[in-house]
């Protein structure tokens, strides 16, 4: 575990909890210290395999707005938006980072990570859930975040009125848990007025 607490011992990190119904969310704002942070981001911006997809609605094909890559143990396939992932094997950086988030999280083992690389702020996620049966009942999904700071923006399917928006600093750790995606959409919005680019990471566990 030596790998980020020289700057930040461990036991000065903690979690808070965002306060909403039907779900959990938990945020840690130090997971990484400054340094760590910049030395991931720049190392998965050249190593990462990303790729450029595309989906098809309505029976035209578009580019996804963002490029992805999908690492993991072989044979977690995951599929969303009709894009079939095979994952890439871990890289070490990612399995130390697995490591660390598994060290707050005892019970979890992450077989698998999505990572997405939005160049600058007119790369978004629309609204969705994470909520692909390969990923069972009331999945815990880990999220990382590097580069740009970014808005992530929560709204609950039954009850409008209750959103949320988080601001994810880079270094930062959001887990989302329990009903969350039974009950809440998420989305990273364009704000076309960023020009840097930023990468987040969501550990998750595939069932098969
Ligand atoms: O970039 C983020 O923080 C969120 C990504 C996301 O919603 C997803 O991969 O499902």
């Amino acid at each position: 575990m030596e790998l980020f607490n020289q700057e930040i011992n461990l036991k000065e990190r903690v979690f808070e909890k965002i306060n909403l119904i039907d779900g959990e969310i938990w945020l840690m704002t130090n997971f990484m210290p400054a340094e760590k942070a910049s030395f991931y981001y720049n190392s998965f911006l050249s190593n990462i395999n990303w790729r450029q997809e595309e989906i098809k609605m309505y029976g035209k094909t578009h580019l996804v707005p963002r490029k992805t890559a999908w690492y993991g143990y072989p044979d977690f396939n995951y599929k969303y938006s009709g894009i079939i992932c095979n994952p890439e094997p871990w890289t070490k950086e990612l399995r130390d980072i697995k490591k660390v988030i598994e060290h707050f999280l005892p019970s979890e083992n992450f077989n698998s990570v999505l990572l997405n690389l939005y160049r600058d702020g007119s790369d978004k996620v629309s609204w969705h859930s994470d909520d692909e049966p390969e990923l069972g009942e009331n999945p815990t999904i880990a999220s990382v975040s590097l580069g740009a700071i970014r808005r992530f923006d929560l709204k609950h399917k039954d009850y409008p009125e209750q959103k949320i928006q988080i601001e994810l600093l880079p270094g930062s750790l959001v887990i989302m848990k329990g009903a969350l995606q039974h009950n809440w959409l998420h989305q990273i919005p364009a704000q076309k007025k960023i020009h840097e680019s930023r990468i987040n990471l969501t550990f998750r566990t595939i069932k098969l």
